[in-house]
């Protein structure tokens, strides 16, 4: 992969989690070294800042589970426009954060890859499908909805703001998924996504199911958008997220997944979201994530000195 411009964009949102703390991430990720990590890599480096929250305007909905949709809804409008310029050259890297903050990413950047007339792949590394409505979610935790709204399910008109560009529901895959709500399972069946949950997993191994979606990208000439969530991670190695699910990828599963992203050279944007600082222990889990965004960006052990076996 030729060296890269990363770009370093801080969305401190917390409000569509069930807890306070990742409005701490971006500077957990910093001070984790991220931007020396990927700079040790022969890539550059700019850091465009954090985004402030903004104000937000008075809006409810029917289901009354839903909590902080005015915030959630101006920070989704702000962060769409955010993405969609940092998307202009070079690779934007989203540190959040929670996972609400992709309903803004993927839908600045879905814009983008539709001006460039190319299609939009999005790969979702998470225990959660994150594919709840705004009628469908119980918790009324919005980093549950990003991939429905940006898939453009119904039911955001009037909420979220409108989608210039929506992502092709078969051109999503998600890897690591082990808790999934029934209304999730029921809307997330008909639509074509490409669904690798653990046990699969477990069964095939991790490489044989990314190899088939990566080759699916380049076959369309596709751009790629990774949105990665601490909780993808077994909680064993990264403790730092408030919704941790046993069971998750390991150390290796992890690195394997983000080495053969490299070697595909297909990822063009990228979402680090869900760190919780203040659930870590002495800075893991934050220090795993720049390690794994190292490997994404080419950090290897040795070179390949055997290719084939
Ligand atoms: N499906 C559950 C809910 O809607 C859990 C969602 C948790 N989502 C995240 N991001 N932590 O994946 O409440
Ligand atoms: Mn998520
Ligand atoms: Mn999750
Ligand atoms: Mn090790």
């Amino acid at each position: 992969m030729p060296n890269r411009h990363c770009k370093l964009l801080g969305i401190p949102v917390q409000d569509g989690a069930g807890r306070m703390g990742c409005e701490m991430g971006p500077s957990a990720l910093r001070t984790a070294g991220l931007a020396a990590a990927i700079t040790e890599l022969g890539h550059r480096v700019s850091d465009l800042g954090t985004l402030s929250p903004v104000p937000s305007r008075m809006l409810s909905h029917p289901n009354a589970a839903v909590h902080h949709l005015p915030e959630v809804a101006a920070w989704t409008e702000a962060i769409t426009a955010a993405a969609y310029e940092a998307s202009a050259d070079g690779m934007p890297i989203f540190l959040g954060g929670d996972h609400s903050l992709s309903a803004g990413t993927v839908a600045g950047i879905a814009r983008r890859a539709t001006e460039r007339n190319r299609p939009l792949f999005l790969l979702w590394l998470d225990a959660h499908p994150d594919f709840h409505t705004l009628e469908t979610t119980a918790s009324g935790n919005l980093h549950g909805v990003p991939v429905a709204y940006v898939t453009g399910q119904r039911g955001f008109a009037g909420y979220f703001p409108s989608l210039a560009a929506t992502v092709e529901p078969s051109r999503v895959g998600m890897m690591g998924i082990r808790s999934v709500d029934p209304a999730e399972r029921a809307a997330l069946l008909p639509t074509g996504a490409s669904v690798y949950d653990m046990r699969m997993i477990d069964e095939h191994g991790a490489a044989p199911l990314l190899s088939r979606f990566l080759d699916r990208v380049a076959a369309e000439n596709g751009l790629l958008h990774l949105s990665f969530d601490v909780d993808f991670l077994d909680p064993a190695i990264a403790p730092a997220v408030g919704t941790t699910v046993p069971g998750g990828a390991t150390f290796r599963e992890a690195h394997l997944v983000m080495e053969m992203l490299h070697d595909s050279g297909l990822v063009s944007s990228l979402d680090l979201v869900e760190l919780n600082p203040f659930l870590d222990e002495r800075g893991r889990t934050a220090t795993l994530l720049v390690d794994l965004v190292a490997s994404l960006l080419g950090r290897r052990v040795m070179d390949r000195l055997t290719r084939s076996f």
